[in-house]
Order: structure tokens, then C-alpha cells, then sequence
């Protein structure tokens, strides 16, 4: 598998869960404003929205949207740790259509090429505070993981877009279960690994 990523980006998502399963694959980056990759090649090529992710799979076809990408690497990946029914295929979509359409997308205004006026600043700030604790609740039952106890991709995802808060100098601490959950899969493995190498820290911290 190849996984077209930009360090820290939602693509992190997919080299964290990768790394979870132990799957040997390949990387290369994307400068999504030139529209090449690494290698050179033309991006919009590889996925014609310009973004990141996208991951070629055996079979030589390349998947995008990271919703579409997570719940396939969970199909496929997945079932000798949960037993993927229907219904928690459902469940999966449901948190993933959260992170991707709600969570993700509320930190878009802090990284858009146009810096916001400081009332646009506000007004993104709130709603970004109501989807955090949106996810407060989901995940305030004592729940481990976003699906309960198993890891799934979902879990990565959420993490991933939880590490911005960082980038933008939120503080968790008025989400206390979305700070503890953002801190136990940051301590994993996998975690640091991918963080690692895509030059977020430094190898001697994680
Ligand atoms: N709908 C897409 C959105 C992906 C997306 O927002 N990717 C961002 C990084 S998180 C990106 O590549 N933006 C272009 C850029 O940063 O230049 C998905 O869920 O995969």
C-alpha cells in the first residue's frame, strides 16, 4: 500500500492505523499547494480534489476521503479484534461522518489562506467549542475508545484532529474526557511512530 500524506495532516490518520496493524508500507508526501508529490508526479493525478489522503491498495486502485479510506482498512483489517457486523459498521460510519463533516471541519477557518478577522476568529472559535463537546459526550461514558472498548481507525482520526488544538493553542481542559482520551493514544506506539516520522517530534521524545 502507498498512503500520499502531509505531515500532520488528516492523513496521519491512515500512517497511525497502518502502523497499529503492523502493515509494511510505503509513504511520500504531497506539497498540495504545487500539486506534486514528493517523487514529482502530478498530485491531481493520484486524486483530482488535490487533497490528502490518498492510499493505493493491492489491487492497484487508490482510495480518497479519509471516511472512505478508515473504513475500508477496518473491513478489511479488523475482524480478528471485533466482530464487524452491520450495525457496527454503522456505528463506525456514524463516528467517522462526525469527525470528518463536523470535528475536522470546524478547525478549517484556523487554516484557511486568508487569515479570519478577529470577529471570524470568534465566531469559528464557538462553534469548534460545541462540536468539542459534542465529542465530550460521546465519548463521557468512560469509554476507552470511540467505538468502547476495541481501537478502531476512528480512534486515530479523532486523535489526529485533537492535535490541532495544539497547533492552534486551545487548551483541552474544558473537555476533560476529549483531553484524557487525546492523551492516551497519543502514548501509543503507532502513535509516536507516525509523528515520528513525519517530523512532528523528535524520536528521542516519543
Ligand atoms: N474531505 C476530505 C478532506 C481532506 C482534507 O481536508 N485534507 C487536507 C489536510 S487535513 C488537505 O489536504 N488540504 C489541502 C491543503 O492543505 O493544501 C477527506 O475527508 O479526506
Amino acid at each position: 500500500m502507498k498512503l500520499y500524506y502531509k505531515p500532520g495532516a488528516c492523513s496521519m490518520a491512515t500512517h497511525i492505523v497502518l502502523n497499529e496493524l503492523g502493515e509494511t508500507f510505503e509513504l511520500e508526501s504531497v506539497d498540495t499547494k504545487k500539486g506534486v508529490t514528493a517523487s514529482g508526479a502530478p498530485y491531481r493525478e493520484i486524486n483530482p480534489r488535490g487533497y490528502v489522503p490518498a492510499l493505493t491498495i493491492p489491487n492497484g486502485e487508490t482510495l480518497t476521503e479519509n471516511g472512505a479510506i478508515l473504513q475500508y482498512i477496518f473491513d478489511e483489517r479488523y475482524s480478528d479484534q471485533i466482530d464487524i457486523t452491520t450495525f457496527v459498521r454503522a456505528r463506525l460510519q456514524e463516528v467517522l461522518s462526525f469527525l470528518s463533516s463536523e470535528l475536522h471541519k470546524a478547525f478549517s477557518p484556523f487554516f484557511a489562506k486568508t487569515k479570519p478577522t478577529t470577529e471570524e476568529h470568534a465566531i469559528a472559535l464557538e462553534k469548534l467549542r460545541i462540536q468539542l463537546s459534542h465529542l465530550e459526550g460521546i465519548i463521557a461514558d468512560g469509554r476507552k475508545f470511540m467505538l468502547g472498548a476495541t481501537y478502531t481507525p476512528a480512534d486515530a482520526y479523532a486523535f489526529v484532529i485533537l492535535n490541532w488544538a495544539g497547533v492552534i493553542r486551545l487548551p483541552l481542559d474544558d473537555w476533560p474526557n476529549v483531553k484524557a482520551f487525546y492523551e492516551r493514544i497519543l502514548v501509543r506506539p503507532a502513535t509516536q511512530k507516525a509523528m515520528v516520522r513525519e517530523g512532528l517530534i523528535k524520536a528521542e521524545a516519543a
